[in-house]
């Protein structure tokens, strides 16, 4: 396994729950940042399977779509649940957390000045669904008893959400504990207050 590179813009984007994943797991990575400048001179995109960063590289296997490559951290550092089961109820998880990110990044790219409030409103109704799913496990995790890529999915989601609105947690007491208990670990701990993450902002066009 490995070793990782990812080549990505100089976000955090999509490129956010991998990153706080590998530092988890104690996983060493190669960054590879592309300038938007020469990007758009065409080549790098033309040799991307669907014209799009991040590209990541595991050892010769060259992977796109930041999901696909989320599952493939979790194949490999045991993070996709005990068996069967738990693999599909992460996947589930994962998909919900895509719909979430989905929703954010429209509002932040093409939405921001006019539907921001709006989104902020309705953010509890989308929130709800997860916080069930964290206070019904009980175990702090979505599925399980550790984290899995889904986790670090939501963790990452949630962190951009808080930026957007400190208080968003307030009313999911297990969502809450969750990110608090996230941000502890040693590992992610350390991951969050390097200049390697804090330099990078959180989306491509400066709004968060
Ligand atoms: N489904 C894919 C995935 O999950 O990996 C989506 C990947 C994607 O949207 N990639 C965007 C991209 O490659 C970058 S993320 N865009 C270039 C293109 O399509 O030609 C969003 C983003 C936008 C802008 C910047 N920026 O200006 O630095 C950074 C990130």
């Amino acid at each position: 396994m490995g070793p990782y590179t990812i080549t990505y813009f100089g976000v955090r984007g999509r490129c956010g729950a991998m990153r706080i994943m590998m530092a988890d797991q104690g996983q060493e990575w190669k960054e590879i940042l592309i300038d938007f400048a020469d990007w758009t001179k065409g080549d790098l995109k033309a040799s991307c399977v669907f014209g799009q960063l991040p590209k990541f590289e595991d050892g010769g296997l060259v992977l796109y779509q930041s999901n696909a490559i989320l599952r493939h951290l979790g194949r490999n550092h045991d993070a996709y649940g005990k068996d069967g089961k738990e693999a599909a109820l992460i996947d589930m998880m994962c998909d919900g957390v895509e719909d979430l990110r989905l929703k954010y990044v429209k509002m932040i790219y093409q939405e921001y000045d006019t539907g921001k409030d709006q989104y902020i409103k309705d953010l509890p109704n989308h929130l709800d669904k997860f916080e069930a799913v964290m206070a019904k496990n009980k175990t702090g995790f979505l599925v399980g008893n550790k984290p899995s890529f889904a986790d670090y999915g939501l963790f990452e989601v949630l962190l951009n959400h808080l930026v957007l609105c400190s208080s968003c947690l307030d009313t999911s007491p297990s969502l809450k504990s969750f990110v608090e208990k996230m941000s502890a670990r040693p590992k992610i701990k350390a991951f969050l207050s390097s200049d390697a993450y804090k330099k990078l902002p959180i989306n491509g066009n400066g709004k968060q």
